[in-house]
Parts: structure tokens; C-alpha cells; sequence
């Protein structure tokens, strides 16, 4: 039995469900509700002791970290390979999944949140209930990062490096692609199904501009939407309400962006 303790529109689930999906496993899902605070319920953390999703859990035994997930789904399960075989290629893959730790993914979550996300935290909340909530954060450097992004948005002091982060993603991804139609190697890997859903964060926070403006990574990112997966695992998991809030923010925000971007 394969379960998924995933949210929707989460970008280490959805990278999960992309690779479930690519490899046609079917799965049952546990939705949790991150605002919520779900993630956090003691019976979780015996899952997941960093208090964080996914968590797939087969035959009774559970895996944590969406990279390490994805790796073991593309071992234990059929279908196409999602790793190059040659040496080369598998370890560039693995670059690729590695920055998503050490980095982007923060810079992503700080944009998302400085934008849009905020307000999901504040609107309609007491300062106490507000603090609660920023005060569960089980890791103290990210519990002080979500603080100052969701009490600041674009002025807090995380938010122009973390641009800067997003930015050197697309460029570094622009320059690979100019080489070949994947990331790593000449086939659809892990290392593109890795970076997919902080693409699509881009393009949800009214930034397609900035892909527009990389040819190659337009290109990629078309082909990337037409495979059955993207819409199986991202797509028909989008929430409106999720969506509408980027998008409107997104919008109100873009010209202040762009120019951290250009700068
Ligand atoms: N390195 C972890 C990061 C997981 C992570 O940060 N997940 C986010 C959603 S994308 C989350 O659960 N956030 C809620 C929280 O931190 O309380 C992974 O790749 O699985």
C-alpha cells in the first residue's frame, strides 16, 4: 500500500506526485491543511519529525524529504527511468535536486510568502493567533524567516536575495537547456520534475515574463506542461483560492519585482 501525506499546492508534493505520476503508481493521499497547522499534530511528527510534507509511507514504512522520496519511487517502482544510467548525468542530475535544500526552495517559500501567502496568515487573525502560528515553526531559522516575511512582505530583508535566487535558477536553466531538451542528460529526469513546481510558482506570481524572456526555458516549460503528468499531479490539485491570491499580488507586486530582477 502506497500513501502520500502531501498538500496541494505544496512544491515538494507536488514534485512527489509528478514522479508517482511519471511512473503511473497510483497512490492513496492524506491532504493536509498547512495553514492549519497539521503538519505539527503529534500523530504527524511520528511520520515526518520535521514537522514538514510529503511523507510517502509503503507498506507501513514511511520516507521522508521529497528528494530522497523521489529517488526511492523511481527504484522501487515500474515504468521509465526517472535518473540517467550514465555516471555523469545521474550526478547532475542530483545537483539539480540538491539546490532545491540548500537554498531555492527557502527563496521560493520567502517570495511566495512575502507576495500573496502572507495574508492567508494575517487576514481576519489576532496578533496572538498570528504569532502562534509563526511560533510553531519546528526549525528555528525557518520559524525567523516566515516571521519577518509574513509581518514585512516585500520589505522584509530576505525577499531581494531571494529573488536574486529565483532569478539565477532561470538563468542557470536557460543556459542547460540551450544544450538539450533536459536538464540532465538526454532524457526527462528527476532534475526536471524538480525544478517544475518552482517554475510554476514563477509563472503563478504573474512572473511568466521572466520565462517568456528565456527562450529555451519557454520551450521547456511548454513541453513540461503537455506531458500527462503535469496535469495529473499539479493541475488538477490546483486550489482557486491559491491561485487568485498569487495572481492578484503577484500582479500588485510584478513592476517591484522585475526590478530586483533587471537590477
Ligand atoms: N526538504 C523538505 C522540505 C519540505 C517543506 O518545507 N515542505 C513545506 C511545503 S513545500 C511545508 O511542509 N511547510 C510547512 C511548514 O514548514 O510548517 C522536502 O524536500 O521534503
Amino acid at each position: 500500500m502506497l500513501e502520500l501525506y502531501h498538500n496541494a499546492m505544496s512544491t515538494c508534493s507536488q514534485k512527489v506526485r509528478l514522479a508517482l505520476a511519471e511512473k503511473g503508481q497510483g497512490w492513496e493521499g492524506h491532504h493536509l491543511n498547512l495553514r492549519a497547522r497539521d503538519q505539527h499534530r503529534p500523530e504527524y511528527l511520528k511520520l515526518n519529525p520535521n514537522g514538514v510534507v510529503p511523507t510517502l509511507v509503503h507498506d507501513g514504512r514511511a520516507v521522508i524529504e521529497s528528494a530522497v522520496i523521489n529517488e526511492y519511487i523511481d527504484q522501487v517502482f515500474d515504468g521509465t527511468p526517472l535518473r540517467p544510467d550514465d555516471p555523469y548525468d545521474r550526478a547532475r542530475m542530483r545537483l539539480w535536486t540538491r539546490q532545491l535544500d540548500e537554498g531555492l526552495h527557502a527563496a521560493s517559500a520567502t517570495i511566495s510568502a512575502c507576495i500573496a501567502f502572507r495574508y492567508q496568515f494575517t487576514e481576519g487573525k489576532t496578533d496572538a493567533q498570528i504569532r502562534e502560528t509563526l511560533n510553531g515553526y519546528i526549525d528555528p531559522a525557518k520559524r525567523a524567516r516566515m516571521s519577518e516575511n509574513v509581518l514585512e512582505g516585500v520589505r522584509s530583508s530576505y525577499f531581494r536575495a531571494a529573488i536574486l535566487r529565483v532569478r539565477r535558477m532561470l538563468d542557470d536553466m536557460e543556459a542547460r537547456l540551450q544544450a538539450g531538451p533536459w536538464l540532465a542528460g538526454g532524457t526527462y529526469s528527476l532534475a526536471d520534475i524538480a525544478v517544475t513546481p518552482y517554475v510554476t510558482r514563477v509563472d503563478h506570481l504573474q512572473l511568466g515574463g521572466q520565462i517568456a524572456a528565456r527562450p529555451h526555458l519557454a520551450d521547456w516549460y511548454a513541453r513540461i506542461r503537455a506531458r500527462p503528468s503535469y496535469d495529473l499531479a499539479l493541475t488538477q490539485h490546483f486550489l482557486p483560492d491559491f491561485v487568485s491570491l498569487m495572481a492578484e499580488k503577484g500582479a500588485a507586486h510584478r513592476d517591484e519585482v522585475e526590478a530586483v530582477m533587471a537590477g
